[in-house]
């Protein structure tokens, strides 16, 4: 692959290896990242990306597409057979364009639809005010508690109020498992669809880690590239429950995605998910999918002997929410310290939060990626050290007009420290005991692969 790149375009073939390298020598725990198998990269790199195939397995509008059709079909068995579901649409680009199907399935434009707030951990695409979907829809949202629970008062007194049309859970900041029959238990109270967006924790689902809401929602959407460890993408799929509500479901779910929003599915993409599919229901990834709920609940335990203050106290998932606020930093100052120092995290609002969301007092982590490289609990316990030590630095050295009022100077203070903290002789220091780990844990690697086979 790379070899013919390297002929055809040996700029873009040199910024692939420099990314390969970055993958393989950083701690890649941004919880909604992974890496992605070989035999999924093979079927993403495939002839299946040169077809057009709009419309569904049996009834296409091009021809030749007896073989997408057998892959598309494999996908869609797979998927329903490891979420349990009766109907599942593969074509969905992305996370939003499959909430945005779903809402344009169910919803007439000016509907109520209640989610939670994007300050809060709630996604964009479930009508938060930024999204093209607060236009087209009436948003109405729930919080978190403090402790990081779901603010079940407020989703029921703002249910019951505006009677939405459509109740969304999930989205990017939530440390605990999801209660899903008491999500229902509201939504059947008022009449309203029950989404469950499971983008997060879609292969803890499939492994069974995490209890699925196959028996409580009306239809779940999940992202295929977070811990069901797939290529990008999305898939919507229709339950039991789903189709007693509405008999007619799947098929507006899939007209809402095709012809409603997209035209020619990525066949690449569907081929791959269909490879990541049977890798999600074989022993390892189930193996993979306890360790990442036992890494992120080892390296919680030690950030807070660490006096990290965690939203949730703790991590029941894959992923870990720090505030940063008895650190006296900010979440952006600590991210681009870590990526100094090889451990690629990002910043995020948490609940409550005063700062802006470009600069939250929050910072998220996850474990999914360094699981899959074979990472334990050992090794969580160095990654926290280092995330400590980081911190504590971080409040010995003057950061300068960092977090003033007067905008100018704070951003002059963030300029300078970016440049400063990537080559920051402390932080190399941490940076080069991350790329040892790394070594020890090496990434499955396309040009690895190519060169072990031309040595054979
Ligand atoms: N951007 C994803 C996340 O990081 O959580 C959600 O789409």
């Amino acid at each position: 692959m790379i070899i013919s790149l390297k002929k055809t375009d040996s700029e873009i073939a040199k910024l692939i290896l420099k990314e390969e390298m970055r993958q393989q020598e950083s701690l890649i725990m941004i919880p909604s990242e992974n890496y992605t198998s070989l035999a999924v990269k093979e079927a993403l790199g495939s002839v299946l990306t040169d077809k057009y195939s709009e419309g569904y397995p049996g009834k296409r509008y091009y021809q030749g597409n007896e073989i997408v059709d057998q892959i598309e079909r494999l996908a869609i068995i797979r998927a329903k057979k490891l979420f349990k579901v009766v109907h599942v649409n593969v074509q969905p680009h992305s996370g939003c364009e499959g909430n945005l199907a779903i809402l344009f399935a169910v919803c007439e434009v000016g509907d109520p639809i209640l989610s939670q707030h994007l300050y809060m951990g709630g996604h964009l695409s479930m009508g938060q005010q930024a999204s093209v979907t607060s236009k087209y829809y009436k948003p109405y949202y729930y919080g978190l508690t403090k402790e990081g629970d779901i603010n079940w008062q407020e989703l029921e007194s703002q249910a019951k109020k505006y009677r939405p049309k459509i109740i969304f859970c999930g989205g990017t900041g939530f440390t605990k498992i999801f209660d899903f029959a008491k999500f229902a238990k509201i939504a059947d109270k008022v009449g309203a669809y029950f989404v469950a967006d499971v983008s997060h924790i879609g292969g803890l689902i499939a492994a069974g880690v995490h209890p699925s809401p196959k028996n409580h929602a009306h239809i779940i959407m999940t992202t295929t590239h977070k811990t069901l460890r797939g290529p990008r993408g999305a898939m919507i799929m229709v339950t039991k429950k789903g189709l007693k509500k509405d008999p007619e479901l799947s098929l507006k779910i899939d007209k809402a995605v095709f012809p409603g929003l997209q035209g020619g599915p990525h066949n690449n993409n569907i081929t791959a998910l269909a490879v990541a599919l049977k890798e999600a229901s074989g022993f390892d990834f189930q193996q993979y999918a306890k360790q990442i709920v036992k890494n992120s609940k080892a390296l919680a335990d030690k950030l807070i002997k660490y006096d990290f203050k965690l939203i949730g106290n703790g991590s029941k998932n894959h992923m870990i929410w720090i505030d940063l606020g008895n650190k006296n930093i900010d979440g952006w100052t600590m991210a681009w310290a870590c990526e100094g120092a090889g451990i690629i995290c990002n910043r995020q609002s948490i609940p409550f939060d005063k700062k802006s969301p470009y600069y939250p007092s929050g910072l998220r982590l996850g474990t999914p990626a360094i699981t899959t490289r074979g990472m334990k609990e050992k090794e969580m316990a160095l990654i926290a050290n280092w995330l400590n030590n980081i911190a504590e630095y971080l409040k010995r050295i003057d950061l300068g007009n960092i977090g003033a009022k007067d905008k100018e100077k704070d951003q002059l203070a963030r300029k300078k420290f970016k440049q400063r903290i990537l080559k920051d002789q402390y932080i190399l220091k941490i940076k080069e005991q991350v790329q040892i780990l790394c070594h020890k844990f090496p990434v499955n690697s396309i040009v690895n692969s190519i060169v072990n086979s031309i040595n054979k």
